[in-house]
């Protein structure tokens, strides 16, 4: 999949994808990554990108002329470049704090909907309106708490849906996730040593009876997910997973 992130902070950007599972997966080539810096779409010789709102008031907002720029030189389509012609796999995000709040189900919808995302990312009090209309398919927040820009958001939804890309985890990783893809909470974890500072690891865990770890676990989770996000539980229950019978 390959994502381009349009930014005015694009060493910060870069920072965070010179790291971790995002560099791994770069490497392996299951994502590749662009990052623009949208000053160069400016027209101003000071490389301005902003200006102050028509009817006046406070702050200042993303003029239209860069980021339509931006996403024309990036999508290769110079001239037009609007929602409607857009080519099937191919999306432009805007990440605004009025946007639709992300959560797992739209990151594995882009997953398995989008093979190109170019990921806008706001700054100063917000953008031209006409980019909303006329420029961008979607537009995503990360959640109800105020940031200073796109740049983070961008760098979640990146991480979010790589993650899920077939490749970008390690097997052993992968493995983790399937058996916690149902939905609920992480049980809690454990390591060396069995005693610290006079508190002791349940002794289930040290029992080496493995069925009955499985089953601590499960039961773990659920009271967890119960206790904290009972808005995950609906129709779970404190079951052990059933298993598909084998193919005879
Ligand atoms: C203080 C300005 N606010 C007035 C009501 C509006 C505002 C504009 C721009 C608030 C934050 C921002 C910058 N944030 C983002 O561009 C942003 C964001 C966020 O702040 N929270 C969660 N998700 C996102 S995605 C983009």
């Amino acid at each position: 999949m390959k994502f381009d992130i349009v930014t005015i902070f694009p060493s910060m950007v870069r920072g965070a994808l010179s790291e971790g599972l995002l560099c791994r997966a770069r490497e392996r080539g299951v994502i590749e990554v662009d990052v623009h810096d949208l000053r160069d779409w400016s027209a101003d010789k000071h490389r301005k990108v902003d200006d102050a709102p028509f009817g006046g008031g406070g702050g200042m907002v993303l003029r239209p002329g860069p980021l339509f720029e931006a996403v024309e030189a990036v999508l290769g389509t110079g001239g037009g470049c609007s929602p409607a012609g857009r080519e099937p796999g191919t999306a432009v995000a805007l990440m605004c704090p009025q946007g639709r709040r992300f959560d797992q189900a739209e990151a594995a919808r882009l997953s398995r909907e989008c093979r190109r995302l170019v990921l806008l990312c706001g700054r100063y009090e917000g953008v031209d309106e006409r980019v909303r209309e006329h420029l961008v398919d979607l537009e995503i927040s990360i959640g109800d708490y105020v940031l200073s820009g796109g740049e983070i958001p961008a760098l979640a939804v990146v991480e979010a849906v790589t993650r899920l890309l077939p490749g970008a985890l390690g097997r052993a990783e992968s493995a983790m996730e399937d058996s916690f893809s149902d939905g609920l909470l992480d049980c809690p974890h454990y390591t060396r040593p069995a005693e610290f500072r006079g508190w002791a690891v349940p002794d289930v865990l040290v029992s080496g009876d493995h069925e009955a770890v499985a089953r601590w676990r499960r039961e773990q989770a659920y009271e967890r997910t119960a206790k904290r996000r009972p808005d995950h539980l609906a129709g779970k229950t404190n079951a052990a997973p059933t298993r598909a019978a084998p193919e005879s």
